[in-house]
């Protein structure tokens, strides 16, 4: 029955982070998934969400199956995160969000909603770009090309090479935007250039989709979203508000990972139309999953929710940014002083856990096989794997691969 099933070849981050599991080398240093590591190398439970946890158990609830589109509280707490409290779009009933099963499972029924809503489109990603977009995006039976966006000559954003090849897509071709802390270079729009790219987006009558997985770790809560917030301000030819996409993950910023806490939001013209869009997405995830799991989204929605815990989280989100870019500076402070005369103020500009380093292949499987340090072959570094305890060898080992 099964002997024409050919076997996986395996995820490029996903089967590194378990070769990494694997290596019996004890001064292995794991700077692969994306994955927010504390400076003891252990990936925190923070303590705004074990209070809120401890607080969810407290109720004693049963645990019915939740409405296929989520629980109401989490829903809520989530359009405010992204819009902020009394957003026009909120009050006037436009967004459909849905809980979802992490951001991956927003991605992909948003997906799965373009293949059937918007059949004729094809989706374009950053070149580079997070390597499982284009493979949900293709799962969906969409057709994915990708944009300009990194530089490498210049370890730039290519701005006008961007704003080139969108201008010139075809109407509702689907656009898919990093909110913040672009996966894997770490390379951001400024808010100058989002504020020059939406009107292209709008005039060209395409439909923005936006990642936002990393909320917090670039430059703060609210500013991350600005791109969010930009897009419901903008207005179509037509006048009528634009219609994009929002994921966004909580596996990042409040360390669930497992948990699976994410969200999808549609942004639309109408209340009557996301009352529609809703519906299809609530169609979608009922063929699929049926319902997203209550667990970790109480977690969420009592952390946003409930003031203390908010306040606390938001310090504590913050002590994890502030920690990646101490690490940052950290490497680059020795790096500079290691192998004189090359420039790593990337690590300096670029934002959020990932930073492009310009690592070939070869020298990325030196890092590992001589030196147990691990990123991934595509040169991309996990930033917020570095601590006080590996920085040093990390930046070592880096040296001799860049000079040998
Ligand atoms: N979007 C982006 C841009 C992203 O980097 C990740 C995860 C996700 C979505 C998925 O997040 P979640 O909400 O947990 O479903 N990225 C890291 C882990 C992974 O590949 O799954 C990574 O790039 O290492």
């Amino acid at each position: 029955m099964f002997e024409h099933v050919e076997p996986f070849a395996g995820d490029p981050i996903l089967s590194l982070n378990e070769d990494f599991q694997r290596d019996p080398r004890p001064h292995k240093i794991n700077l692969s998934i994306g994955i927010y590591f504390d400076d003891a190398g252990r990936i925190p439970v923070l303590d705004s969400v074990r209070r809120a946890e401890r607080e969810v158990c407290a109720r004693d609830a049963p645990k019915p199956y939740l409405p296929i589109e989520g629980a109401a509280n989490f829903r809520s707490e989530v359009q405010k995160l992204l819009f902020g409290a009394g957003h026009e779009a909120l009050a006037s009933g436009r967004v459909a969000t849905l809980q979802s099963v992490g951001s991956s499972g927003g991605l992909k029924v948003g997906a799965d909603f373009i293949a059937r809503w918007l059949p004729g489109s094809g989706v374009w990603v950053s070149d580079p770009s997070w390597e499982n977009h284009r493979s949900m995006f293709e799962g969906a039976g969409l057709v994915v090309s990708s944009y300009p966006y990194y530089d490498a000559a210049s370890g730039d954003l290519d701005f006008a090479a961007m704003c080139k090849a969108l201008a010139g897509l075809p109407r509702k071709s689907v656009v898919l935007l990093h909110a913040c802390c672009h996966n894997p270079t770490g390379v951001d729009l400024t808010r100058a250039q989002w504020d020059e790219l939406i009107p292209l987006l709008a005039q060209g009558e395409l439909v923005p989709y936006l990642d936002l997985a990393y909320q917090g770790f670039g430059d703060g809560i609210v500013e991350d979203a600005y791109a969010v917030r930009a897009l419901a301000a903008a207005r179509a030819a037509d006048g009528r508000p634009l219609s994009y996409f929002v994921a966004n993950s909580f596996s990042k910023s409040m360390s669930l990972y497992g948990e699976r806490c994410g969200a999808l939001s549609v942004v639309c013209s109408s209340a009557a139309e996301a009352a529609n869009v809703l519906g299809q997405l609530k169609f979608t995830v009922r063929r699929n999953y049926s319902s997203p799991p209550i667990h970790g989204g109480q977690i969420v929605a009592a952390v946003l929710g409930e003031p203390t815990l908010r306040a606390a989280w938001e310090t504590e989100l913050g002590a994890m940014r502030e920690r990646i870019l101490a690490m940052r500076q950290k490497l680059y402070g020795v790096l500079v002083a290691k192998v004189p005369g090359r420039d790593f103020g990337y690590f300096l500009s670029q934002h959020g856990m990932f930073s492009y380093t310009g690592l070939t292949p070869t020298q990325v499987d030196r890092l590992r096989d001589e030196f147990a340090v691990y990123v991934l072959r595509s040169g991309r570094m996990c930033v917020a794997g570095l601590n006080s305890g590996n920085v040093e060898a990390t930046a070592a080992a880096m040296a001799v691969v860049l000079e040998g």
